[in-house]
């Protein structure tokens, strides 16, 4: 117990040292580019002619990759936005949205098969 307290000696520089963090964190304020998250990876499958999840959220940045999973190609489209061209069974398909927005897009050999991404 004794040690505990004598540890605590150690809080005034401790202190002084968060005060020092913080007057940083306010002169940083204007710019907070160094304080965004890092990109995160998303994977979407393609099997039994559905995408899983059917609605999947992201951040602007992150990438996103489509897995085909049935014996049979598909695509990833959103016309006039992102379109995968065909991907191949097995094969996937990447991609980084550089903007935010509700995008729903379908399968052009199966337009029946719909997603959605929404990126913030
Ligand atoms: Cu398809």
């Amino acid at each position: 117990m004794a040690g505990d307290m004598h540890t605590s000696a150690c809080a005034p520089d401790g202190r002084r040292r968060a005060l020092l963090i913080g007057g940083g964190l306010l002169a940083g304020a204007g710019s907070m580019a160094w304080a965004r998250r890092a990109p995160m990876r998303h994977t979407v499958l393609m099997d039994a002619t559905a995408y899983a999840p059917l609605e999947l959220t992201v951040h602007v940045g992150d990438s996103v990759e489509w897995v085909n999973k049935d014996p049979f190609p598909h695509t990833v489209t959103c016309a006039g936005v992102f379109d995968s061209g065909s991907i191949a069974d097995a094969a996937s398909w990447t991609y980084r949205p550089p903007k935010a927005g509700r995008f729903p897009y379908i399968c052009v050999f199966h337009p029946n098969m719909k997603g959605t991404l929404i990126v913030i």
